[in-house]
């Protein structure tokens, strides 16, 4: 076991039972005219942790550990989309329409890519997700079971939408989960910092939270 200095206290990372999880890092989110856009965010502020996110992938290729990217994606006719998503929040663009990028949350489409800089590579596992949780219609935790997975260790986007949903399911399904707060943004820098209040409160409720520094540092001491 790697001790990984941690909110709310040490997180124990066995290094033959982890995997990344970076949530989302797609198009739609981080760049103009994509489905964060559409409703009228600052998508600046998400592309400010792609340099850390990329660090990040960088430690776990190093060592050789599993990777899963995951991106918010619908079927092209929208069957796998609730009639109730698809009219939430009056934004300019509803999902499956067509703007900047290819139609909003459509799998295939250009904006439903994984921005260059943190590009899967052979081997990693990407998931297609209809809902904001990685575990809702996705087969996700039967393949992680495959894998022998029973540490996550969560990036991307956004903290308290996407990351959060997914590590409340992961905790829910009994996943250690480590949430690295400087690869992890929001569109709301308060919603960011309450989430990860929330994550670690109460002897770490949901997981544990630290510094991708602290991860690399333990990590290399372990090496
Ligand atoms: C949202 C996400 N915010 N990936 N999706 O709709 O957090």
């Amino acid at each position: 076991m790697i001790s990984v200095p941690a909110r709310p206290y040490p997180y124990p990372l066995d290094p033959a039972r982890t995997a990344l999880v970076v949530i989302d890092m797609q198009r739609d989110f981080i760049e103009p005219g994509g489905f964060g856009d559409s409703l009228g965010n600052d998508v600046g502020r998400l592309a400010a942790i792609i340099p850390t996110t990329a660090a990040l992938l960088g430690l776990f290729r190093a060592q050789g550990w599993p990777v899963i990217h995951t991106r918010e994606a619908h079927r092209p006719d929208l069957s796998d989309c609730p009639p109730s998503k698809i009219r939430r929040g009056n934004p300019r663009l509803k999902i499956g329409e067509v703007g900047a990028m290819g139609r909003l949350l459509v799998t295939g489409e250009p904006g439903n890519q994984i921005v260059d800089a943190l590009a899967p590579i052979a081997g990693e596992l990407v998931v297609d997700k209809p809902g904001k949780g990685m575990f809702w219609s996705t087969g996700l935790n039967e393949r992680l079971a495959g894998l022998g997975i029973s540490h996550l260790v969560f990036a991307g986007v956004t903290t308290e939408v996407c990351v959060q949903t997914s590590m409340r399911e992961a905790n829910d399904r009994g996943y250690e989960c480590l949430l690295i707060e400087d690869a992890t943004e929001s569109y709301f820098p308060e919603f960011k910092a309450a989430t990860i209040k929330m994550i670690a409160a109460q002897g770490g409720i949901v997981g544990w939270v630290t510094p991708l520094s602290e991860l690399a540092q333990a990590v290399g001491a372990a090496a």
